[in-house]
Order: structure tokens, then sequence, then C-alpha cells
């Protein structure tokens, strides 16, 4: 195929994979900002290249008119978790998901597979708008922890570099390699309870502190400099204590204050009228 077809049948494979992206990216938005822990912690996605694609085709045996069908990673999504029991929730999310409709999916977290990778796949048809119309196109979800995620990383570049024929001893590491990160998930998970409780605790203070923040500077128009800067001083001190309860009482008590000069302003500006 030449150069220039190539990127044309590969261009909706870019849409795909942009919109995906930006989807998964949204979800977790929405976590944060509902004040939810959010099951997916990074997403990336990839189109597959040329010399990959043609890797594949050439091992699988596969026609060039064949593609699209066959190989199904072309466009790929990779959603890393925290923990071991996001993934389930994840998996659960894209099935319930109208806007992609689920084709297959290969769960090598159960059934680790002889290398030791472990990761859960789902092979969805995602429809994309084009100049030609609506087309669905295939795309390779693969979900997995942060630990699964570091493990295959080294054992893909070792792969490239061995050309698939990793020595025997540089084997051995990588499985137990591939143990030691089953152990990691499972001891992550065992305090994960706590785990999310901080982060849900560091959430919340950081949305105090941006609305604190916020309503100080308003003050600024409206309040005079001295009780601003008393405000500031009070600020910091409760800040330095690290007390979650402290700066929601704070933010509570900085809010009636700015209420009451909001009345004033409006006050003010009725009787100028
Ligand atoms: P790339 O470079 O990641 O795109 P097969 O070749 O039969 O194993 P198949 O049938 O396409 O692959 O499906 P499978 O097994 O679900 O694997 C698809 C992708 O999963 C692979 O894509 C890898 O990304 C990943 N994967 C599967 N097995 C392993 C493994 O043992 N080690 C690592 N590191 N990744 C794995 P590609 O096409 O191999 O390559």
């Amino acid at each position: 195929m030449e150069i220039q077809l190539w990127k044309k049948r590969l261009d909706p494979y870019e849409l795909a994979v942009k919109e995906l992206t930006v989807k998964f990216e949204h979800l977790i938005q929405e976590h944060k900002q509902q004040g939810l822990y959010s099951p997916i912690e990074q997403v990336t996605g990839r189109v597959k290249s040329v010399s990959s694609i043609l890797n594949k085709m050439k091992k699988k045996k596969i026609e060039i008119d064949e593609m699209e069908d066959k190989v199904e990673d072309i466009a790929g999504i990779r959603i890393i978790c925290q923990f071991v029991e996001d993934i389930q929730k994840v998996v659960e999310i894209i099935r319930a998901r109208n806007d992609m409709e689920v084709k297959e999916e290969r769960d090598y977290i159960t059934n680790i597979k002889d290398s030791g990778y472990r990761s859960y796949h789902m092979i969805v048809y995602y429809p994309i708008e084009t100049l030609e119309g609506t087309r669905k196109i295939q795309a390779e979800i693969q979900i997995r922890t942060l630990g699964m995620n570091f493990w295959s990383t080294i054992e893909h570049s070792l792969q490239y570099k061995y050309e698939k024929n990793i020595p025997d001893h540089i084997r051995e590491r990588l499985t137990k390699a591939a143990d030691a990160i089953i152990v990691l998930d499972h001891e992550m998970s065992t305090v994960r309870s706590e785990i999310m409780d901080a982060q849900n605790s560091l959430m919340i203070q950081e949305s105090l502190v941006e609305d604190i923040l916020n309503t100080i500077h308003n003050l600024y128009y409206l309040a005079n400099k001295r009780e601003i800067l008393k405000i500031q001083d009070e600020f910091y001190k409760i800040y330095e204590l690290g007390d979650l309860e402290q700066l929601k009482k704070f933010h509570t008590e900085l809010d009636i204050i700015a209420q009451g000069y909001r009345a004033q302003s409006i006050e003010h500006k009725g009787i100028k009228n």
C-alpha cells in the first residue's frame, strides 16, 4: 500500500483514539468534580505503527483487505488504575456506555499469559463521523494497574530488544518480577480504603483552599484592607495546622462574612440609586 494510502487508512483511527482519550479523561474529571474516587488514574492512546501492523499481519497471515477487520488493536487505549478492584469498575462503566459496543473481552488477569502478562482487554466498536458518513472503528482498550503496566512496559521493551527471544535468565527474572507485582497489587488492595480516604481528604482540602482563596480575592473589592489582612493571617495559621475540620469551619465562617459584605454592597448600591 502506498504511504499516502496508509495515512488515509489510519486517519479514522487517529480520530477514534483522540475522541476515546478525551472521553475517558472526562470521566476522571467528572469523578473529581463530584468529590468521588476515580477508578481511572490515567488514560493514554496510540495508533499502531505501520511496521507493527505489518508484523502482526505477517505473523497471523492476515491479507491487506482483511486488516481493518482482523487487526483489532490499530486504535489502542490504555487505562491505568490504582487498584485491581478498579479494573472491574472500569469494565462495567465501558459495558454500560451507549457510545461504544463491546465485541470481545479478554481477561488476562484471571487467565495470566505464559509470559506473566496481566491486563484486561476489551475490543469495542466505536462510531466516528467522517465526510463519508458514520464508520464503526475497532479499538482495543487495555485496562491494568500501575504495577501491571510497569511490568508489561519493561517486558515489551525487552521483547523488542531480543526480537521476541528473551534469554532464559532474563525471562526467569521477569517471571519473578511478575509474581512480585501480584503480591504488590494484593498488598495495595488491603490498604485500599485507607489510601482512598487519604486521597479523598487531599481532594477536599484542595477544593476548600481554592474556595477560600477565591472568597478572599473577592473580598478585596468589598472589605477594608485591615480586615482582609486579618482574614489572610487567620487562614495561614489554620492551613499550617493541617486540620481538615478546622479548615471546613473557617470556610463556613468566611462564607458568612462574605455574604454580609455582599449584602452591604447591594444595600449601598440601592441607596445610591
Ligand atoms: P503492541 O506493540 O503493544 O501494539 P497476540 O499477538 O496473539 O498475543 P492478539 O491476538 O492481538 O495478540 O491479542 P492479545 O493477546 O490480546 O494482545 C494484544 C496486545 O496486548 C499486544 O499488542 C500487547 O500490547 C499486549 N500483550 C499481549 N501479550 C503480551 C505480553 O506477553 N507482554 C506484553 N508486554 N504485552 C502483551 P501487540 O500487537 O503485541 O503489540
